[in-house]
Formats: C-alpha cells, structure tokens, sequence
C-alpha cells in the first residue's frame, strides 16, 4: 500500500484555499480514497488557543514567542501525521510552514531564523500556491477583525510567499472561478497519487 500524500494548500488571505481544501476532501472521498483535513494553526490544541487568542487580539505576544508557537503546533501534529500517512489516508492541509515564515518576516523578522524551527517537519508531497492579488482579496467581503488582515501587512506577506516559491510548487491563480481552480487542483493531486500508487506496485513486485 502507498503512503499517503500529503497536499498542501498555501497562498494569501481570501484566496480560496479553505474553500478549495473541503472540495479536495469531498472529490477524494467521492472516488473512494482514505483522507482528512488538517489546518494550521489547530486553534483546537493547548498552543492553539494561545495563537487564537493571540489572532484575535486578545492577547499581546512577542513576534518571536509567536512564531515558535505557531511552529510548535505544527510539530505537536507530527506523529499523528505520520500515523495517518503511513496507514496510506491522504492529507490535505490548510497552510503550513511557509505561511509562519512569510507572516513573521513580513513583520520584521529575519528570514533564516523564521525557517529554523521548523527544519525537520514533515514536507508536502505536494503544494500548491494560491496567489490573489491583495487588491481582489480586499473585495471579498473587506478584511475582518483578525490581527493580519491589513492591507499593508498582507503585501508584504505575498511578497515573502514569492520569494519562497519553488519551482515544484503548483502555482493557481486564485482570481479563476472556484470550479476552475479545483478542476486544477483536483488533476494534480490525482496524478500525484496515481504516480505513487504505482511506484508502490513496482516496490511490491521487486
Ligand atoms: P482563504 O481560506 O484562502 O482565506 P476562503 O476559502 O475562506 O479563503 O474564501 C474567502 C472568501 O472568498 C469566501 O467568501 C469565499 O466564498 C470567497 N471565494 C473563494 N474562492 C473564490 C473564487 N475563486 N472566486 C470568488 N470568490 C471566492
Ligand atoms: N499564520 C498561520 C501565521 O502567522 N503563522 C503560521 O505558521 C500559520 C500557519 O495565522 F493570518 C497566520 C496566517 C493567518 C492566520 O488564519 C490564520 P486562518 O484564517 O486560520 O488560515
Ligand atoms: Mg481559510
């Protein structure tokens, strides 16, 4: 049996990627493969209570005592992560790694030192970027009341996410319907699976 993949979803605020995370789930499902959900930050753990509330202006923090929160509730998910993968259930995940780098460098913080904490973690099989100029993300509805959502703040935050791009990323543009980004996604990810699936066969047969 192949591992399960594991698919991540990253780009900027409104760009769709929490509505396009629960359509990836429920096709996958439709064609009978094992998989769950999972979102960065959980807000449902002990730490991630303390980055909601930190979120929602409830509570100060230092940048640099947030940003080892948000990784630290990345790590708290690993072995149940692993668990999952490895009993071949896919995952499609709501942010990650890069959206604690590009945040906390867009506020100021150096850029190696925000990579540093989470060196190790589990990486993506696969990643897409949803990138939605901030000018489009404004008219979906306006910013809300949560910490990050300024226009400043959010550039700057795209920027990063540019900088960090790799040429393995799937890059969508989020100003496409949500029918047509997920008939793009859905055609990578299924491909990618199709692609693992059979290097598990081949392993079987050695
Ligand atoms: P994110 O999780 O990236 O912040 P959401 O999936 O929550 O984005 O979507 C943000 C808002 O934009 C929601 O009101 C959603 O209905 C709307 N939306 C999502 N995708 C599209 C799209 N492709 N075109 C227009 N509006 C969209
Ligand atoms: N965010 C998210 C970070 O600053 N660092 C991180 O590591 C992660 C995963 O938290 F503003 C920010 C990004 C966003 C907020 O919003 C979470 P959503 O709506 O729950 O994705
Ligand atoms: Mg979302």
């Amino acid at each position: 049996m192949a591992r399960g993949r594991f698919i991540l979803l990253e780009g900027c605020d409104r760009a769709g990627k929490s509505t396009q995370c629960s359509m990836l789930v429920s096709a996958l499902k439709a064609r009978g493969h094992a998989v769950e959900l999972c979102k960065f930050p959980d807000r449902t753990t002990t730490i991630g209570k303390m980055i909601h509330a930190y979120l929602t202006n409830a509570q100060e923090l230092d940048d640099k005592a947030v940003h080892l929160l948000f990784s630290a509730n990345r790590w708290e998910a690993m072995q149940s992560i692993r668990r999952k993968l490895l009993s071949g259930t896919h995952l499609v995940v709501d942010r990650y790694a890069y959206s604690g780098v590009a945040f906390s460098t867009a506020k100021g913080l150096d850029l190696t030192w925000c990579k540093n904490p989470d060196r190790g973690l589990i990486r993506p099989d696969l990643t897409f970027f949803l990138d939605l100029p901030t000018s489009e993300a404004e008219r979906r509805g306006g910013f809300g009341e949560e910490r990050y959502e300024k226009r400043e703040l959010q550039e700057k935050v795209r920027d990063v996410f540019l900088q960090l791009q790799s040429k393995e990323w799937v890059m969508i543009d989020a100003c496409k319907s949500v029918e047509a980004m997920h008939h793009e996604i859905l055609k990578e990810t299924e491909h990618k699976i199709q692609v693992a699936e059979a290097d598990a066969k081949l392993a079987e047969e050695d």
